[in-house]
């Protein structure tokens, strides 16, 4: 046998050493825990590998299994590599290759496969990222006892994982608490403005609506989002986070992952969703998964919520939808997102919105697949492009930074701050931990180190630090523009636009129904966040994205609850 298996068998260990039952189920929990008898826990091989930078065990404490990235019987594959592209991973060893897994699949391939098995559950929950987790909690709480959640990856989270900035609600005790004046009218005000007033505005009601109400409901369950930050094209600071400014995807995912333990949710990883299966009556009755080890099986249910997630890491999809897209774009989005849910739900007859609306996000750190937080503009750092001039207001909404930063020569700005702003912006920290931050003692030294026109810099940053002192930018309309950047070190970030996010997807209605090409509600199918359209119309607000997975995540369990309870 090669590879691990190879390893372990030249150690004296034979094929029980790993495999103590027949049966290896999909999530492969069993032979994980027999990794972490003999290698230790994760966190144990976190101080094993402490030499290695990034090191990939500590930073991934809780998140995911040894499997993730080490196989035995083929090449394993780091899974990190389709994430992040750090040259010191090359210094990994243990038999994980830095090829890139592949994820894309043509799902037509599924369509007349016969199942192995059929399992029935009420309700089948697709996706393990924030809208998936909060339906399922919802669920249960609605009395919903018998449930399945399926994941395609190794890795639960999805995109919720990753995002950063903030949820954004109104009218919250947190917002009163820090002095705050917001209401869900306003909320509703920049979000239809924001998306160019294509958005539903039943949808958008229901988000700013309700929107107290979640960050209320995470509260109540122990995930406290008191920190509030402030996002392009929100007239009022409304991005919470976690108290002490971190990201908040880490933070809500272990959140869920702990809750999902708590209550031995059926969590099934590596089992994908590859058809939906329809009754006589055109309800939804099931679904067709792939098991990485079951392989194709049938599960019977009263009710399925799609919560997959967009299409951000299907370079094809994408260019088909948009050829204007220059391929090289890269993107912040996980390697799950395919867009599996909106063609499994289009082959039933949904109906798709907004389908060619792709968000690129202005601030991908260059040099790494992560982005720079919003919340560090909202901080008070301020873009510049190479030859040191501020070209756009910080704080207008992403379309229009994206744009205007792709025009920028080499299609980079980068965002300058202060020590002020590093002291106080946790979310500055990844391009430090990754070495992609430029530092100096004074703007011109910040200038030279970062391959900015030093002069330029200090002059632009002089000019905008006597706009802070007025209040007021007459030359792009910062809005309430105070923060000077006047405290040293001073510091740059290079970034760059990057997909990011899927306005378009599956046509809903406030119930979290998904809706057919006759406008008609497909029974038994119900979909939650970014695999669903028409919250954000034509640019989605940063923050209103986790605030949708959460409030139209309840929706789903709520009413899927109803459904079961009626059949
Ligand atoms: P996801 O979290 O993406 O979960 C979908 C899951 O479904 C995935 O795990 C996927 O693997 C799985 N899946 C897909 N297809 C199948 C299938 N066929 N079978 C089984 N499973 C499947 N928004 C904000 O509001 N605030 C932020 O601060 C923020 N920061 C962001 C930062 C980054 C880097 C990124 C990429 C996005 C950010 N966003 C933010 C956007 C936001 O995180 C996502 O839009 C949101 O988390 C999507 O949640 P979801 O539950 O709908 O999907
Ligand atoms: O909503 C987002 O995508 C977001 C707020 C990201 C960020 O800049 O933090």
């Amino acid at each position: 046998a090669a590879y691990l298996a190879g390893v372990h068998t030249k150690k004296g260990l034979d094929c029980a050493a790993c495999h103590t039952t027949n049966v290896i189920s999909d999530s492969e929990t069993e032979i994980n825990k027999q990794c972490a008898i003999c290698h230790g826990s994760l966190e144990q091989m976190g101080t094993k590998t402490s030499s290695q930078t990034p090191n990939p065990h500590k930073s991934h404490i809780g998140q995911m299994q040894c499997t993730a990235c080490h196989s035995g019987h083929v090449p394993s594959v780091a899974y990190c590599t389709n994430c992040h592209d750090f040259p010191t991973l090359n210094k990994m060893k243990q038999g994980v290759s830095r090829l890139k897994a592949k994820f894309t699949d043509d799902l037509s391939k599924y369509e007349e496969l016969k199942p192995v098995k059929i399992e029935k559950t009420d309700l089948l929950i697709v996706g393990s990222g924030a809208a998936g987790f909060t339906a399922s909690m919802a669920a249960r709480e609605a009395g919903v006892k018998n449930l399945i959640m399926i994941e395609k990856m190794a890795v639960p989270g999805g995109n919720s994982q990753l995002a950063a900035g903030g949820m954004n609600a109104a009218g919250t005790k947190f917002q009163k608490q820090a002095g705050i004046e917001d209401n869900p009218q306003l909320m509703f005000d920049d979000t239809m403005k924001g998306g160019k007033n294509v958005s539903n505005p039943d949808l958008v009601r229901v988000l700013a609506d309700k929107s107290n109400e979640s960050i209320e409901w995470l509260d109540k369950h122990g995930a406290t989002l008191s920190h509030v930050g402030q996002g392009g094209g929100s007239s009022a600071a409304r991005m919470h986070g976690p108290a002490d400014g971190a990201f908040v995807g880490p933070y809500l995912s272990k959140f869920f992952r702990d809750e999902a333990a708590k209550s031995n949710l059926d969590l099934r990883l590596n089992t994908k969703l590859v058809k939906l299966i329809k009754g006589t009556n055109g309800e939804i009755t099931g679904a067709l998964v792939k098991g990485k080890h079951t392989g194709i099986y049938q599960i019977d249910a009263k009710a399925v919520i799609l919560a997959t997630g967009g299409i951000g890491a299907n370079p094809e999809l994408i260019q088909k939808l948009r050829p204007d897209i220059s391929p090289e774009v890269k993107t912040s989005n996980q390697p799950g997102s395919q867009g599996d849910g909106i063609i499994l739900g289009e082959n039933v007859g949904a109906a798709v919105v907004d389908a060619k609306e792709i968000q690129l996000n202005p601030t991908l750190l260059v040099g790494s697949p992560v982005i720079v937080s919003e919340t560090v503009r909202g901080a008070g750092a301020v873009f510049v492009n190479k030859e040191g001039k501020r070209f756009i207001s910080e704080l207008t909404t992403r379309d229009k930074t994206s744009a205007a930063v792709s025009k920028q020569t080499g299609g980079v700005a980068y965002e300058i701050f202060d020590q002020k702003v590093r002291d106080k912006v946790k979310q500055t920290g990844a391009a430090f931990e990754l070495g992609l931050a430029k530092e100096g003692r004074t703007l011109e030294e910040l200038g030279k180190n970062a391959g900015i026109d030093p002069k330029n810099l200090a002059a632009t940053i002089a000019q905008y630090n006597k706009y802070a002192e007025a209040g007021n930018d007459p030359e792009f309309g910062r809005p309430k523009i105070s923060a000077k950047v006047d405290t040293p070190n001073f510091y740059a970030i290079e970034v760059t636009p990057a997909i990011h996010y899927y306005m378009g997807g599956l046509k809903i209605n406030p119930q979290a129904k998904v809706i057919d090409k006759n406008g008609k509600v497909i029974e038994g199918l119900f979909a939650a966040g970014e695999v669903t359209g028409g919250v954000h119309g034509k640019n989605r607000l940063g923050g209103n994205s986790i605030s949708e997975t959460i409030t139209f995540g309840r929706i789903s369990g709520e009413e899927a609850a109803k459904r079961i309870a009626n059949n």
